[in-house]
């Protein structure tokens, strides 16, 4: 084997990556992984934003493959920040040795499938070329970040910054005046703090937001003793629900209790705070009339917080809660109580554009020192439209995916065998927990490598029906909830001009069941040659 090659390369070193290079390294199969950041930790690299936290319960947003490691490290709040996660990144690379496979700083540029040598040619954009039988593409499905094609945009001659790009070197907002363009997890994560620093935070709002309250703290030693005493069991109970995580889903329907139990199960489960609202009744998020229960709760809840009640109106959404994730915060809501917080409607009065020293919105120009973009990520598919991947009959990713992004399982494309995808499109990971969507992935991923060494074969493809089928199921799953009745970027709809079809497949426990069918049919839609 020479020095540029490989058996399989991998792009990314993010919590996908960092997994998938050491399982495959255990399992004796030699592994190239690509960064682009100047370090690891994918996402927990990039988005360094002022109020940056999981939200999903730090004990359950973490690794599973070893429990050694899942025992030892102590999470210190039940909502760990971007930078304790990092810093558990780093614990995992030292722990695994993973850094000395690991390549930083580096763009991939083309990757090309040789059809005769049934192998992949990976370039960066240094002209560096290595060759694989096997790629795996961890690189990431929010990571490629979207700013808003806004007249004037390069013209503001203060500091601009993106949630998912933020300086490694915190910028300080005393005194400054600050505009924040986007009010989804990143804005309202955001806000507060940004908010308790400048002078004025002037937030353009296109579409409110729902937002539980987090109710962070420190972990109970005893609460944490406990699940880690039995974490084998809430590990299994979380891969057999819908969403891969506890959300303890109540069976009751939302519609056959009365209105006063009703209010009671939202109050309870507000009160406990995060995602658990939405497993407040089975049918949230397939039925509207019960969804709109739950909307009006929360819609409440806001005009409760807010003191002014025609900001309270302009901050509650009208479309259907969880339609678009749900935002766990703290205090986002009574930020717009402080008299250095404006809040714009953006839907009502548009932006103009961006000018040398601010924003223009209705002729009046609003003075600002610094400009934060919390507009979001080209999501799922971003990311690897970037990188030119050629597959069978030099057909590009990009041309495949012109109509919209088709797969199989969400980690295997038809016509570009030996190339796989963690948390792709048609894959569960963005609805579900993302961790151990991240392990099942990357388990699948390793064991079909391993098998394709097992059984000497040289190229794994999706076949072209398999994929149909998929990504029909996939739509089929999405119909029968209201999931697609918003512009959410599930359906690739923030980015103007995305084809629009629904991506991630719902029901984490069902896409574990379809994966190891599939595999126990002698991997059925695939050809193995
Ligand atoms: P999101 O959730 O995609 O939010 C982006 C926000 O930016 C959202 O409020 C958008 O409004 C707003 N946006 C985007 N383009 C514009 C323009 N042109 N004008 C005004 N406002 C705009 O991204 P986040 O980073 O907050 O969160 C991403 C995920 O990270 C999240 O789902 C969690 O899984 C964690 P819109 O709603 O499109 O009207």
């Amino acid at each position: 084997m020479t020095k540029n090659s490989y058996d399989v390369v991998v792009v990314g070193a993010g919590f996908a990556g960092l997994y998938m290079l050491h399982n495959l390294r255990n399992r004796g199969f030699s592994v190239k992984v690509f960064e682009a950041g100047g370090d690891i930790g994918g996402t927990w690299y990039w988005n360094r934003y002022p109020g940056a936290r999981c939200d999903v319960e730090s004990l359950e947003y973490s690794y599973q493959f070893s429990d050694e490691l899942q025992q030892e490290w102590v999470w210190s709040e039940r909502y760990a920040t971007q930078g304790e996660i990092l810093r558990y990144a780093h614990h995992v690379a030292d722990r695994f040795d993973l850094r000395r496979d690991i390549q930083f700083d580096t763009h991939i540029a083309e990757m090309d499938f040789d059809e005769a040598s049934n192998s992949w040619k990976t370039t960066t954009s240094d002209g560096e070329t290595v060759v694989s039988r096997f790629c795996v593409m961890a690189t990431g499905c929010l990571s490629s970040t979207n700013i808003p094609s806004i007249e004037g945009r390069n013209t503001f001659s203060g500091g601009t910054y993106h949630t998912g790009n933020w300086p490694h070197t915190e910028p300080d907002f005393t005194g400054k005046k600050v505009g924040i363009i986007g009010t989804g997890s990143s804005g309202v994560q955001s806000i507060p703090l940004i908010a308790e620093q400048a002078e004025h935070l002037y937030v353009f709002q296109r579409t409110p937001s729902y937002a539980i309250p987090a109710y962070n703290g420190p972990y109970d030693p005893e609460y944490e003793r406990e699940r880690k005493a039995n974490y084998k069991f809430y590990r299994e109970e979380a891969k057999n629900s819908r969403s891969g995580f506890l959300l303890a889903i109540n069976e009751d329907m939302a519609m056959d209790v009365s209105d006063a139990e009703r209010q009671a199960v939202y109050e309870k489960r507000w009160k406990r705070g995060g995602l658990t609202f939405l497993g407040a009744f089975n049918d949230l998020l397939t039925n509207k009339e019960a969804n709109d229960t739950a909307a009006d709760f929360v819609r409440g809840k806001i005009h409760d917080v807010v003191d002014d009640p025609k900001i309270a109106e302009k901050l509650s959404p009208q479309t259907v809660v969880g339609c678009k994730r749900m935002c766990v915060d703290t205090n986002y809501y009574q930020t717009y109580n402080r008299e250095n917080v404006t809040l714009l409607d953006v839907s009502e009065q548009p932006i103009d554009a961006i000018t040398e020293t601010g924003i223009r919105r209705g002729g009046i120009e609003i003075e600002l020192d610094e400009l934060v973009f919390a507009t979001g990520f080209d999501a799922m598919t971003g990311a690897l439209a970037k990188i030119n991947i050629q597959g069978r009959n030099k057909t590009t990713l990009k041309e495949k995916w012109a109509e919209g992004a088709k797969t199989y399982l969400g980690v295997a494309i038809s016509g570009f065998p030996n190339l796989f995808i963690i948390t792709g499109p048609g894959s569960p990971s963005v609805l579900a927990n993302m961790m151990p969507a991240i392990e099942h992935h990357v388990e699948w991923i390793s064991d079909c490598i391993n098998h394709c060494r097992d059984t000497n074969c040289n190229r794994v493809e999706a076949s072209n029906d398999a994929e149909e089928a998929w990504v029909a199921q996939t739509n089929e799953l999405a119909s029968h909830t209201l999931f697609p009745t918003c512009n959410s970027w599930y359906l690739g709809a923030n980015i103007p001009g995305k084809p629009r079809i629904f991506m991630p497949y719902l029901g984490f426990q069902r896409y574990l069941a379809a994966c190891e069918e599939i595999v126990n049919e002698g991997y059925k839609g695939f050809s193995l040659s």
